[in-house]
């Protein structure tokens, strides 16, 4: 195992891998920005190195700072976290380069991954379901019009360096595919740089199930299930669980099986989540590879009784996975909701802000993941998280009684959080029966 690692990144994640790492012995330096120094999580690492102001494109995702941190304090490995660097192939390849283990997939693998038509190209290869479209890249109007009256109408243009809702157009005919194209690719070429799109047959009100995978250099892949990411809003995930209600046996198998052949295909090790949509009648597609750790790893962590961010420092390390798919069981129902400094009453405002009082909930069932307390600031600069409360029962229905009895435990005083919404959600009936999909959220409550 390593002996000393650095964490590229901030708030509750950063916290969540300290504590795996002090279970398992590892040092720790954390660095940090202007803007999060004196946040009582920097002083459970060993280490802590500012490495620039509040902006995180002058600190956490300025490539030199980093490496000169992890320099300096002389670590073996970077842990990225989410977001930030964290699917950045060229920073995992310049890890490579100065000695240092990146703590996630090969560069390889996360660029090949990261374009979403080559991973998509390869999803085909590896006979994993993807969504009925084009072949590749689509470069020309009478290629894309030949395809859509192909696949039929309406069809999604997608940019192959997007991602996450990024870059995505509807076109339901002839016309508006003509305009949609020219649009999508001058978006694309914008924001990143690369103008290539494909096109996908738009499936209506889809549920979005996931499925967590880990891989070892020993050519051990496994499985360890799905989560639900249905309720979001405007891409935005509000809530995750797992196992993904009304999920048929056969769908979550064979989606399963799936997850683990386009890992193999990739040549993929460490963590990664393979993202499908599943259609009204229970159709799954593959639609793209996080080749990170993910907010919502804790569902699948109390479902599993497996630690995540552990067994990401372990492969990592070379050692080998130590359980096969058959040792993993999927026990219970886990879900987790999303605590962020927004108010759902004015369109998901961020409220950053002192917080004047901060008690966590706790008892059976209850897991707070979280870096903030009485007195903490949440600052304007990042992401408006300030926690994840997550809960394991017997079954989704003990599961919700158990989510609503924790959130009206928690207090959080002096800023608006997204609570009531959590409240509004575990209380619908359309929840209560799963009758979701991606739409739902917006659908009962508004765009607004
Ligand atoms: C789709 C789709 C419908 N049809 N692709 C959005 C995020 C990105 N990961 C892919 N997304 C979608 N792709 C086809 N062919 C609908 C979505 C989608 C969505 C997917 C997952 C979670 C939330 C979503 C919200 C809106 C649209």
């Amino acid at each position: 195992m390593f002996k000393r690692i650095l964490i590229a990144n901030r708030g509750e994640i950063a916290l969540r891998i300290i504590r795996a790492c002090r279970e398992l012995g590892v040092e720790t330096v954390v660095v940090y920005s202007e803007a999060d120094r004196g946040a009582a999580y920097l002083d459970l690492a060993d280490e802590a190195f500012c490495v620039g102001p509040a902006k995180a494109a002058d600190s956490y995702l300025k490539i030199n700072n980093i490496i000169s941190a992890a320099e300096v304090g002389n670590v073996q490995a970077i842990h990225p976290g989410y977001g930030f660097l964290a699917e950045n192939a060229h920073f995992a390849e310049i890890c490579r380069s100065c000695n240092i283990e990146f703590i996630g997939p090969p560069h390889e693998a996360m660029r090949q991954l990261g374009d979403k038509n080559s991973a998509r190209t390869l999803a085909r290869e590896a006979n994993v379901p993807v969504v009925p479209g084009s072949d590749g890249l689509v470069t020309n109007e009478r290629e894309a019009v030949e395809i859509a009256h192909k696949i039929g109408f309406p069809v999604l243009i997608k940019a192959s360096a997007g991602g996450g809702g990024r870059g995505m157009r509807v076109a339901s005919n002839d016309l508006t595919l003509k305009s949609a194209l020219s649009q999508a690719g001058a978006e694309a070429q914008a924001a990143f740089g690369n103008a290539a799109v494909y096109l996908e047959k738009y499936i209506e009100r889809p549920r979005h199930v996931e499925v967590q995978i880990l891989a070892d250099n020993h050519g051990n892949v496994v499985h360890l299930y799905e989560r639900d990411c249905s309720t979001q809003r405007r891409h935005q995930k509000l809530i995750e669980e797992s196992p993904s209600p009304r999920l048929t046996s056969e769908t979550r198998d064979a989606m399963c099986a799936a997850a683990v052949r386009l890992a193999k295909a990739a040549h993929y090790t460490n963590a990664a989540t393979v993202e499908f949509i599943v259609d009204q009648t229970g159709n799954f597609y593959f639609i793209e590879v996080n080749t990170r750790i993910q907010v919502e790893h804790p569902v699948t962590e109390m479902v599993t009784g497996i630690d995540l961010i552990k067994m990401q420092l372990r492969v990592a390390a070379g050692e080998p996975l130590p359980f096969s798919q058959s040792d993993i069981q999927h026990r219970g129902a886990s879900i987790e909701c999303r605590i962020n400094a927004e108010d759902p009453a004015a369109g998901f405002r961020p409220c950053p802000g002192k917080i004047d009082l901060l008690i966590p909930p706790g008892g059976f069932g209850v897991r707070f993941d979280s870096h903030a307390y009485t007195g903490y600031t949440v600052s304007p600069h990042y992401d408006s998280m300030i926690g994840k409360l997550i809960v394991h029962q017997p079954t989704r229905e003990q599961a919700i009684r158990t989510m609503l009895r924790a959130l009206a435990e928690l207090r959080v005083d002096g800023l608006k959080t997204t609570v009531p919404i959590h409240r509004e959600i575990l209380t619908h009936t359309a929840f209560a029966e799963a009758q979701i999909d991606t739409t739902f959220v917006e659908r009962t409550w508004g765009k607004a």
